[in-house]
């Protein structure tokens, strides 16, 4: 015990040196919100915060793996956003879903955060002003793309100016230190379906009514609170909110289940990086005619822009059967070549974002 006291009285006196740094970090980051302010620039610039981490992550750091630097430095970056301006983030909803858990991965524990129960409230949250980001699921990689999200990048003026990727991991939450004293486990549908592997192997014998279906499993990790003798199949988030500790991790069937999410803002991103992507919507004039896909996506690649996705969906604003396209191109909208098509096609092309590919 000596020796953790006196262990512990040394974490004390760096404890006390971090302090002091981060006290002198936030001073310098007041002085820039102020700049900011004066500018009328954005607080939030995604670039700058990887920036930092990947010149961290570059030096020696010992036993602190990249991912720790940057857990840590984006709680870091949470704290001084909200210092130069405290900012509402929306998401989609409940508390503790894997959208909360995007958002949190990238804001950080302390920003304020509003959960809203549809993809469309988090649009119009953004579009209203209420919300200063919003964060939407746009793709999974098993399922593909979100349809909704999709038609409302389309609808409404508002811009893609980051992207967030999370694998969709579930866990075991209980209050339980044995697995042999869960009498029930609650969750939703889709977690038992994308944890059936697990299941069968810990409670194969185990009668109907051990599992209980609920409406989302954040709902299920705060009844693993509430209850003993219980447990929940959740994300990480919702184990954490309902203080669950969590006796398995990692849990599902599919190790390569990942969503990507996007942050939706009022103002356009404009800062580039060396691999960005951009994404637009595009109405062709002629459609009519044949080969006019064919010609855009030529003019991409005469000047050399590598398409990276291009999805179709209805136009919801004609009784006809025509298509608008989601097309995702590897560059920014700085770059002369992308510019120069958007500008000549700009009846056609509506320009949705320039960001960071993180894909
Ligand atoms: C800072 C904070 C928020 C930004 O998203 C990026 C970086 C930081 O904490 O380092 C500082 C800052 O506002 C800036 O460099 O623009």
């Amino acid at each position: 015990m000596d020796n953790i006291n006196s262990l512990r009285e040394k974490i004390d006196l760096i404890d006390d040196s971090i302090l002091q740094l981060l006290v002198n970090r936030m001073n310098i980051v007041e002085e820039i919100g102020s700049i900011k302010k004066q500018n009328s620039t954005a607080i939030y610039h995604p670039d700058r915060e990887k920036e930092i981490i990947d010149r961290l992550a570059s030096k020696p750091t010992g036993k602190l793996k990249k991912e720790a630097i940057e857990a840590i430095y984006l709680e870091i970056f949470g704290v001084s956003r909200n210092l130069e301006l405290p900012e509402i983030i929306s998401f989609l909803g409940p508390e503790g879903s894997f959208t909360h858990q995007a958002a949190e991965s990238r804001f950080g524990a302390v920003a304020d955060y509003i959960s809203l129960p549809s993809i469309k409230s988090i649009f119009d949250s953004v579009d209203s002003g209420r919300a200063k980001y919003g964060i939407v699921p746009i793709e999974n990689n098993q399922e593909g793309m979100v349809k909704e999200t999709l038609d409302l990048l389309n609808e409404k003026s508002l811009f893609i100016i980051s992207e967030i990727i999370i694998p969709v991991n579930f866990c075991l939450a209980t209050k339980e230190h044995d697995i042999n004293a869960i009498s029930r486990i609650y969750s939703k549908d889709i977690a038992f379906n994308q944890c059936q592997g697990f299941t069968q192997d810990y409670f194969a014998a185990k009668s109907d009514d051990f599992f209980v279906q609920v409406d989302s499993t954040s709902k299920a990790a705060k009844l693993a609170s509430e209850n003993s003798g219980t447990a929940a199949l959740c994300s990480h988030i919702a184990a954490k909110i309902y203080h669950v500790p969590i006796l398995f991790d990692n849990i599902q069937d599919n190790d390569s289940n990942q969503t990507r999410f996007i942050i939706i803002s009022k103002v356009e991103n404009l800062k580039k990086t060396n691999r960005d992507k951009t994404t637009l919507a595009v109405k062709l004039k002629d459609d009519d005619k044949p080969g006019t896909l064919l010609k855009l996506l030529k003019e991409f690649e005469e000047k050399k822009i590598n398409l990276l996705k291009i999805e179709s969906r209805p136009q919801k604003d004609t009784n006809e059967f025509k298509f608008w396209f989601f097309i995702d191109v590897e560059g920014n909208k700085l770059d002369e070549e992308i510019n120069t098509i958007l500008q000549s096609k700009a009846d056609e092309i509506k320009f949705l974002g320039s960001y960071m590919n993180l894909c």
